[in-house]
């Protein structure tokens, strides 16, 4: 659009339109722009802000130095720490570096609510092959909701450098069908 309004004809030259008009209408295009723009993200932000009231899980997840911790709120007592697995804990199949020792498990086709926190300096909750990344702050609910269409472990690694293991904290996600979820719990509460 600029590089039509320099080199056509279109104003200060052919059609001598003064300086102080020209600026006239370099300000309010713009503001039309941005009024345009409003109505869609104004939309999407209140459409955004609902989506947390049907969430029909909520987990809370809090980074540590240097470990993740999970709680899932609906359940009380089911709250575990997942550590990276070393070289010796592996078992077959297993990606090193990128498995823990307590996963957190999700049912699939269900809103879940992430609460992301963290209880020392900056982490990040990352999943790079489900698009979500959000930094855990201390003091601060950044909250993402998530509803898992298939069945599947997914890994993910801490993306902000928060010290000096900050390698050794990965995320592993595993998405399995409400019953296995349900005895999961079970599992845990005992
Ligand atoms: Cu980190």
């Amino acid at each position: 659009m600029f590089l039509y309004l320099i080199f056509s004809n279109f104003y200060f030259k052919r059609k001598k339109i003064e300086y102080q008009f020209g600026e006239l209408l370099c300000s309010i295009f713009p503001t039309v722009i941005l009024l345009v723009q409003i109505v869609p993200s104004l939309s999407l932000l209140y459409y955004y802000g609902l989506m947390n009231i049907d969430s029909q899980i909520s987990v809370k997840v809090t980074g540590h130095q240097w470990y993740w911790r999970y709680e899932v709120g609906d359940i009380p007592g089911l709250e575990f720490d997942s550590y990276i697995k070393s070289l010796d804990q592996l078992e077959f199949g297993e990606p090193r570096l990128l498995e823990v020792d307590n996963r957190c498990v999700i049912p699939m086709d269900t809103n879940i609510r992430f609460c992301i926190s963290s209880a020392d300096v900056i982490h990040a909750w990352a999943l790079s092959n489900l698009s979500i990344k959000l930094d855990a702050m201390r003091g601060i609910l950044s909250i993402l909701r998530y509803n898992f269409p298939v069945v599947g472990v997914f890994y993910g690694q801490c993306s902000e450098i928060c010290g000096a293991n900050h390698r050794f904290i990965p995320i592993a996600l595993e998405v399995t069908l409400f019953d296995s979820f349900k005895r999961w719990c079970l599992l845990i509460l005992d």
